[in-house]
């Protein structure tokens, strides 16, 4: 009796040695996430009461969660989803393990409110993403002209193309809601 209780003491102890080297190791697998945030910019807004913004993250490790965003451009920062051509205001994203969430036109998207400025192009922004396990991402994003769009960027348009004569080719195009 008393050996058995010994060893499922050892054995206790030996359980909670594991569980703590799993909870602070980086090596367990599907363990901290690797961000990089990339590709992100904002359209020039026609006006100085709001600004959407746009960025990829991709992640090479385990799952994490943006969960909000600040700026020095605005008062308050909130994300928002677009489904069937309608937005929503969303809590948090998630952004899988090995994977990328994509903040894109006609989808997910930042929404600049209580502007401090109005952005022109060629001005950068500083933005915070905060995610729920890397902490805050501070990110330089550059002010784009009103129509620009990485997915129509074919390299056609490295000599500055006046935005007066902005894209006839652009495909879709609806009803910009913002
Ligand atoms: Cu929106």
């Amino acid at each position: 009796m008393r050996r058995g209780a010994l060893t499922s003491l050892a054995a206790a102890a030996t359980a909670g040695l594991l569980l703590t080297g799993c909870g602070g190791g980086a090596s367990a697998s599907g363990g901290e996430p690797e961000l990089t945030v990339g590709g992100a910019y904002i359209p020039a807004p026609p006006t100085a009461d709001l600004a959407a913004g746009y960025f990829v993250v991709t992640n090479s490790g385990g799952a994490d969660t943006l969960v909000s965003a600040t700026s020095e451009l605005a008062g308050t920062v909130t994300l928002h989803s677009t489904e069937g051509g309608r937005m929503r205001e969303e809590k948090s994203f998630p952004v899988p393990a090995d994977g990328t969430l994509d903040f894109a036109r006609g989808g997910n998207h930042l929404m600049f409110e209580d502007l401090t400025r109005k952005p022109v192009q060629g001005d950068t922004v500083t933005l915070e993403l905060r995610f729920e396990k890397s902490g805050v991402r501070t990110v330089e994003v550059p002010v784009r002209e009103a129509t620009y769009n990485p997915a129509n960027d074919k390299s056609s348009t490295s000599s500055h193309a006046p935005s007066s004569h902005a894209s006839p080719s652009q495909p879709s195009a609806p009803a910009d809601h913002h």
